[in-house]
């Protein structure tokens, strides 16, 4: 109970991070729904009038009668017969067979009865593949926003974020917080909401009649609710646009504490540009929340204004426009993915720097970069609409500025990589998830040039190219980093050390079974496999087939995980305080930190120097050398004491 009403951020993030990791599974569940049912499609086009002929016969063969193979085939082929011309060459067909066959005990039917079998046949056919439809429908689209709203928006920034940013900064706490536990309550709040849309969608799927008791359930719009659909479905639509709303508050609250905890809380002898990269990465990720979440919020509103109202905002009937709905969502949205990056970066950063036991390079290049790319963020949403009909204006200066971003990012790259050169790796399981970021990330980007090129966009659009695309960078990035900060701050989060082997098993497990995933989706979309589609022609199988395979050894590598986590807490070895050897603030202190977090507040040096920390095999783990250490801070323990 003591968990429900706590105020330490600490024991925040561990909230937040049973919540998120729990929606986490959920969406993964839908992620291998889908996967599943591309594996298997019930009836590709090319199958369907042979499972068609199969059903026909099957129905008049029930009434005790047999059919001519050649009769059915010109019933399902009737080429440019009239219906009078085709019954008159059935019966034909089927009076030639009878006289071929004189054995009385085999009746022949007769058109009409052949004709009625088809369309019988036809009818069970279209409902199969009609509820097959919507299952998938409804899968991808919460599979969508289940990832997007409630896993990977708040995954870093509230779980890891909360955890670490008073740590790092030195402080007892972040700057409010009671505000702070009101988040969480928003988010639970508002993954009530999710839960709401996904039971009533499962039990209408489960007891059809219940639809018509308590209304439509689940949802099928896409994770974007995209106008004009959204407003006419009979899905759940306005208790997730709810749920998203309610969310939007979590999000803004996180971030109003994160800015006001940098601003106030830094100690004495951190300046702005001594502060780990981690957070300036959380400082620009809240100045984006701050600003962008607000306009989601209103779309949403609007948009349930629409549907409960109709106003005619987004409804050309009602003289509205359905495209401002998409300039609205993308001018949120966009930014959002950066919410996902940003922080990603922020951890990437330490990780680099620590187990290449090199100061990072370019320290201010990379944080300014975070807010470059938090400011450019907010000019490119139109990039989601190149075919869209916009002008072409438009779509040349969305083009542009897109291609603009690959500016900052890039001076991510290079600096990581010039951090590594030289450096004294160490390829612990963070350190193989940070390189296994840039790999994907650097994937993801190049390939975001191609949809950014407006004329290579019109081929890719919609096609599995933008799902692989997304993919590699939402997931490949702040997957990727989420787990190497995991791994990297678990020591210090739970005290416990983790079985370093399984846990690089299960990082080779996630990074092959990842690529096998996502990367044939690249082929695939670029020769014209569309997205959200539960069906596709023969050509595409076998790519499908590879893809799914692949995510099934994403998904044993995230159990394992999952598993070694398990296994920390419940026979892992006491942690060091610092077993890294890093030198940000959060190792200053013992594993897991105390309520207060410190005893004396450390003084802040320069967070990438690692020149004062020695190995202690007896601990393994890494001690202050007080000897070593820099006359600059034992000047500055002294002034503190
Ligand atoms: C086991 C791993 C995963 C698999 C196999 C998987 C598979 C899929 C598939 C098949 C789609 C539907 C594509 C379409 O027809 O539009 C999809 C869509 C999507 N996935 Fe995943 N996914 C996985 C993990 C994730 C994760 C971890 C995230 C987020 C962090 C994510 C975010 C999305 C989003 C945003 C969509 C778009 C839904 C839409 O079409 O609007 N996926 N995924
Ligand atoms: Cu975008």
């Amino acid at each position: 109970m003591s968990w429900l009403f706590t105020l330490d951020h600490k024991r925040i993030g561990i909230l937040y991070m049973i919540a998120v990791l729990t929606f986490f599974l959920v969406g993964g569940i839908f992620a291998i729904v889908l996967r599943v049912m591309l594996a298997l499609p019930i009836a590709d086009a090319g199958n369907q009038m042979g499972m068609e002929m199969n059903d026909t016969r099957a129905i008049v063969h029930s009434q005790n009668a047999t059919v001519p193979d050649e009769a059915l085939n010109l019933i399902f082929n009737p080429g440019q017969r009239t219906p009078e011309e085709l019954q008159t060459d059935v019966e034909a067909v089927l009076t030639d067979t009878a006289a071929k066959n004189p054995n009385a005990n085999v009746p022949i039917v007769d058109y009409a009865q052949l004709n009625e079998a088809r369309t019988a046949a036809a009818g069970n056919y279209a409902t199969k593949l009609n509820n097959h439809n919507t299952l998938y429908n409804q899968s991808f689209t919460l599979h969508g926003a289940v990832m997007v709203f409630l896993f990977i928006i708040p995954a870093i920034p509230a779980i890891i974020g909360n955890f670490v940013l008073p740590l790092m900064l030195g402080a007892k706490d972040v700057a409010f917080p009671r505000l702070n536990l009101a988040s969480w309550y928003c988010y639970m709040g508002g993954a009530i909401f999710f839960i709401w849309v996904l039971g009533k969608g499962i039990m209408n799927y489960i007891v059809p009649t219940l639809e018509r008791v308590w209304g439509g359930g689940g949802l099928d719009t896409g994770w974007t609710f995209y106008t004009p659909y959204s407003t006419e479905t009979n899905t759940a639509v306005v208790a997730a646009t709810g749920g998203a709303f309610i969310l939007g508050f979590s999000s803004i609250l996180t971030a109003v504490n994160f800015i006001a905890s940098i601003h106030m809380l830094r100690p004495k002898n951190m300046t702005w540009f001594r502060m780990p990269l981690m957070l300036w990465a959380l400082y620009a990720t809240a100045v984006i929340q701050i600003l962008a979440t607000p306009v989601l919020a209103i779309t949403l509103l609007l948009l349930i204004a629409e549907r409960v109202l109709h106003v005619g905002i987004f409804d050309p009937a009602l003289g509205g426009d359905p495209i401002l709905y998409q300039h609205f969502f993308w001018f949120y949205s966009h930014p959002a993915v950066y919410i996902m990056i940003l922080p990603a970066m922020g951890i990437v950063s330490e990780v680099i720097s620590v187990f290449s036991r090199k100061h990072i390079f370019g320290y201010a290049f990379i944080a300014c970069s975070s807010m470059a790319i938090a400011i450019l963020g907010f000019l490119v949403w139109g990039h989601h609409m190149f075919t869209s009909g916009q002008s072409e204006l438009l779509n040349a200066v969305f083009s542009i500025i897109t291609m603009l971003v690959a500016i900052p990012s890039a001076i991510k790259v290079f600096n990581w990589l010039t951090t590594m050169y030289n450096g004294s790796i160490r390829l612990d399981s963070p350190m193989l998830y940070a390189l296994g970021f840039i790999w994907l990330f650097t994937i993801g980007g190049l390939t975001g040039i191609y949809c950014a090129t407006l004329a290579v966009n019109i081929h890719i659009h919609d096609t599995y190219f933008i799902v692989a695309h997304f993919h590699y960078v939402m997931v490949g990035s702040t997957l990727f980093a989420f787990l190497a900060g995991m791994h990297y701050w678990w020591p210090k989060m739970f005290g416990k050390m983790y079985s370093e082997r399984w846990a690089q098993i299960g990082w080779f497990l996630v990074f092959v079974g990842f690529n096998v995933t996502f990367f044939i989706q690249f082929i695939m979309g670029a020769l014209g496999m569309p997205r959200r589609y539960a069906t596709y022609i023969d050509k595409y199988q076998i790519y499908h087939h590879i893809s799914t395979g692949g995510s099934l050894i994403l998904t044993v590598g995230l159990f394992l995980v999952l598993f070694v986590w398990i296994h920390s807490l419940l026979r892992g070895k006491q942690a060091p305080a610092n077993p890294w050897g890093a030198n940000s603030l959060e190792w200053h202190t013992v594993s897991p930190p105390p309520h207060a977090n410190f005893d004396h507040a450390p003084p802040a040096t320069d967070p990438y120097d690692y020149s004062h920390w020695r190995w202690k095999p007896e601990i393994e783990g890494y001690i202050l050398d007080e000897a070593s250490e820099p006359e600059e801070r034992q000047a500055m323990a002294h002034n503190d004491s």
